[in-house]
């Protein structure tokens, strides 16, 4: 983990962009630059101004090099939660965050900051890689079931006390780690986490498949860094791109693994790889997807779509002056790449902050 005390530099270079780019005059420039050195010099770090906060988070979003959901970034609901270290408040913090997101399907860009780290660490962490994830079983009575990827948080939750009813898409609870309090978990009640059942718009059989999937993606494990301070609880959210679920989630072998079961029900020849069985089975599969969430009214993009969002983005930008951080290998549908057009170009390689990092020491 980055040491804690601000590296003064990177504070410099923040304010200095914060001031540009909002249009900050040269003396309250000077002023906040005076005032930044001496905090840090005094305590060894400082502390953002809610204004600084809230930029520093727009701007992480706008530098995350693998998302292809930028072109909103100026609307991203900032939560400032910075004095929230009470466990029990922590998780209540992350469910009113949950329901401020899905705004009854019509899902919304938030990101909620808790205390930032300091010379022992992060005084907050939440242990899970998403606010809303299903438990994973190996070993369930003979069987595996549930997601696969989240066999390691399913095990440290029941070895903490949480009891998984062994089901194919249970939520997790939160795991929540804070100073002298150790890790503790908290469930996150139904009401809080909108799902959609997942049924095809001519496949009536689908439905019988018993799949669902949650509304809001919310990523609780990168770390958000901001002119030299860090800040390791920061969940933030979009909306779902289609392929999330239908291709990645859904299909990846080591994940649902669902199409040998949809290509035998369509009737396919499964038996080579040259037929394409899977190929077919994975456009339905991500029909399924965006016709259901379409039905329940939440939101949810098309990879067509948002592809064409994310080259409106990096023109608007271009135009701002900036050029647009990028990596094409995350950026391209994972289906149907070379059909869209973020597929046929190049992209900028430096990588600017604020941004948003993985610590791949952390957690699980
Ligand atoms: C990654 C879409 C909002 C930050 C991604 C990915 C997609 C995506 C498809 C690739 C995920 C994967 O392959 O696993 C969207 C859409 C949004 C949105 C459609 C709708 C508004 C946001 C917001 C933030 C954000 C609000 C932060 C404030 C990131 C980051 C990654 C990412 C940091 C990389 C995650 C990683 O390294 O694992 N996004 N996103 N996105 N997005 Fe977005
Ligand atoms: N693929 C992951 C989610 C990663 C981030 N995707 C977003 N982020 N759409 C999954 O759960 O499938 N976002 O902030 O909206």
């Amino acid at each position: 983990r980055a040491a804690a005390a601000a590296d003064r530099e990177e504070a410099e270079r923040f304010v200095r962009q914060f001031a540009g780019e909002s249009g900050m005059g040269d003396d309250a420039l000077h002023a906040r630059l005076t005032a930044v050195r001496r905090e840090i010099a005094e305590t060894g770090s400082y502390r953002h101004t809610p204004e600084e906060l809230a930029f520093g988070a727009k701007v992480a979003w706008r530098n995350s090099a693998r998302c292809i959901g930028r072109l909103y970034w100026q609307s991203l609901r900032v939560r400032d939660r910075r004095h929230v270290t009470d466990p029990a408040d922590v998780a209540a913090e992350c469910l009113a965050h949950l329901r401020a997101a899905t705004n009854g399907g019509r899902v919304r860009p938030v990101i909620t900051v808790f205390p930032q780290d300091d010379a022992e660490g992060p005084p907050v962490l939440i242990w899970n890689e998403q606010l809303i994830r299903y438990a994973g079983y190996p070993l369930f009575e003979g069987g595996r079931t549930g997601d696969p990827r989240a066999y390691g948080l399913t095990e440290l939750a029941t070895k903490l006390g949480w009891e998984g009813a062994g089901g194919r898409f249970d939520v997790l609870p939160l795991i929540i780690e804070t100073r002298g309090n150790g890790l503790q978990w908290f469930g996150v009640p139904p009401g809080d986490v909108l799902e959609v059942p997942l049924s095809h718009p001519a496949l009536p059989w689908f439905a019988d498949l018993g799949l669902r999937w949650h509304a809001v993606p919310a990523i609780s494990h990168m770390r958000l860094r901001i002119g030299g301070v860090s800040y390791s609880a920061a969940p933030f959210n979009g909306w779902y791109m289609g392929t999330e679920i239908g291709v990645r989630n859904l299909c990846d072998a080591d994940r649902y693994d669902i199409l040998p079961e949809v290509g035998r029900r369509l009737g396919l020849d499964t038996t080579s790889a040259r037929t394409l069985w899977r190929d077919q089975a994975l456009v339905e599969v991500n029909r399924a997807v965006l016709h259901s969430f379409d039905a329940a009214g939440v939101t949810i993009a098309d990879h067509h779509t948002e592809s064409a969002r994310f080259l409106r983005h990096v023109a608007r930008e271009e135009t701002a002056g900036r050029a647009c951080p990028a990596d094409w290998s995350w950026i391209v549908p994972p289906m149907s790449g070379g059909l869209t057009p973020v597929y046929h170009r190049y992209y900028d390689e430096h990588r600017p902050r604020p941004d948003f990092c993985l610590d791949d020491d952390a957690r699980l």
